[in-house]
This record gives C-alpha cells, structure tokens and sequence, in this order.
C-alpha cells in the first residue's frame, strides 16, 4: 500500500487519468466514491448534486435506471463539472473482447463517451484488458487520456471465487497495460499479491478502489460483507466505495460528510 500522498502521488503517476483522480481528491480532501445505485434519473442527479461536494468520485450502475436518456448523462456531466468530481460506471464488463468493445462503445447507453472510469473481470482472460484498451485509445477517439479502466480482483460477497491466482492474474494484467489500466476494485493492496509472474516496473503505482464500506452495518441478507473506512485504508484502499452507507441514511449529505471525514482522517493516518 503507498505511504504517499495523494499530492505526491499526482506529481509523478505516469497516467493522467491518475493524476486527476489524486488532483481531485488532494483538493477536495476526499477519497469517497458515492456508489449512487438509485434508479430514477432524477434520483441520481438529486444525489450527485447535494454530495457531489464531499466526493471525489461518482460510481454508477446506469443500467439500473428505469429512465435512461440522453439528459442523464448531460445532466451528470454538468454536475461532474460544478462539484469537480470524476464519474465511475461499475459495468463490469466480463466478455469475449469482441463483446466489450461493442457494450463499451456505442450500443444505447454510450458508456465510453462519459465514463472516465469502467471495470472489468479478467474471468475471459487478459483480452478483455486488451480490447476495451484498444477502444479507449483508438487514434479517432478523442476522450483517451481521459480513461482508465480498474481490474475487478476481488469481491466483497460471500463466497467470492476471485481469490488466489485469479486475483494474481489480475495484477498481472494491470501490469501489462499500464497506460490504460489504473488499478483494482479490491479489498487491499495488490502490487505485493503472492502469486504473480508479470515483475513490477519501478514506476507501479496502481489506485484502490474498494467497495463494500459501511460505517453502520456488517452486511445485507445478500451476502454483502462491510468493512469501515479505517479498516479499507489501512488496507490499502485509495478510494472507499459506499453506497448504502451513503444514499439509504436519514440525511446522506450528513453521511457523506462523516465518510469523507473518516476516509481522511484514515489516509492521513496512513501516509504520516
Ligand atoms: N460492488 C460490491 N462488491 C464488489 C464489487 N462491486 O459491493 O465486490 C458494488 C455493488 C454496489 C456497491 O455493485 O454498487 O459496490 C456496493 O453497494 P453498498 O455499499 O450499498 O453495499
């Protein structure tokens, strides 16, 4: 896990979208990412607007809103810009290359127009990495600089299979596209996983993102296991993931403000 700050860290991360995410939390004091998982479009531009303050980033499920248009994404865009925050689509892509590029770019929702952030699972194997890479960097796409994607190493649900030398496989395609790839959707530091056989490069420095943080319950009836922002950070986590935590409190601006305070609180902790 880096001992570094997130200013630090900006100065010298080789990818831009990483340095922007760092920029954007350095600024703001914040490493909260805002799973938004409401299902209307007025709901989600509701959330994104009172929080949109107190989070770095925004994670969505665009797929689960019953109201999918164009004004969504406009309306989103405009948000990300006024709170200055960075937008995250969980579409876990999990397909054969030819698949992803297709679900990735174009088709109804158009994610790689908006989403700087996307995820995969490396279940298919490393070409999944390599085709939404490709798209992403296509010479006629104009938006590459501007994306990343985060490898889905681990899960948070019980009984989770993405362990051991699936999660190995993970680092070592994000060792191998380190111009797109920015980090994992785990639940700790991977650049030190057992397991590997890709050799770091001396300029590694992959960005945490971990779900499953919940500062008042332990889990659901569905087999979501939570831990709390300390917990994530000192395990490494750069950004905590909250959904519920969040949007499902009395007052989720009070939520998201005591997320963000904790979450900083713990990353000063860690780099001090
Ligand atoms: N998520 C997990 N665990 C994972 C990967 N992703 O919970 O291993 C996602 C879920 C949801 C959010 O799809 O959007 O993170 C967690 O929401 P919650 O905080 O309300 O449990």
């Amino acid at each position: 896990k880096s001992h570094l700050t997130y200013g630090a860290r900006a100065r010298t991360h080789p990818n831009p979208l990483a340095r922007r995410l760092f920029e954007v939390a350095e600024a703001k004091q914040s490493n909260v990412t805002v799973s938004a998982d409401v299902t209307t479009t007025q709901e989600l531009l509701d959330l994104a607007d009172r929080l949109g303050p107190y989070i770095a980033v925004i994670k969505t499920h665009i797929d689960i809103l019953s109201d999918f248009s164009s004004e969504t994404i406009t309306g989103l865009q405009a948000l990300a810009s006024k709170h200055n925050f960075l937008i995250f689509e969980d579409r876990k892509f999990i397909d054969i290359g030819n698949t992803v590029q297709k679900q990735y770019h174009g088709g109804a929702l158009r994610i790689s127009e908006w989403a700087h952030i996307i995820n995969c699972a490396v279940l298919p194997g490393e070409g999944i990495v390599q085709a939404l890479a490709q798209t992403a960097q296509a010479p006629d796409f104009p938006h590459g600089p501007e994306r990343g994607l985060l490898i889905l190493a681990e899960m948070t649900s019980k009984g989770s299979l993405a362990t051991g030398a699936y999660t190995a496989a993970s680092v070592d395609y994000a060792r191998n596209y380190p111009s797109f790839v920015l980090g994992f959707v785990s639940t700790r530091s991977l650049g030190e996983a057992e397991g590997t056989t890709v050799a770091p490069s001396e300029e590694e420095d992959f960005v945490v993102f971990t779900t499953g943080v919940n500062l008042s319950s332990k889990g659901d009836k569905l087999g979501q296991q939570y831990q709390t922002p300390q917990s994530a950070i000192g395990r490494g986590a750069d950004f905590i993931i909250a959904g519920r935590g969040i949007y499902a409190a009395p007052d989720a601006v009070d939520a998201a403000r005591q997320y963000q305070q904790q979450g900083w609180a713990a990353y000063l902790a860690r780099v001090q």
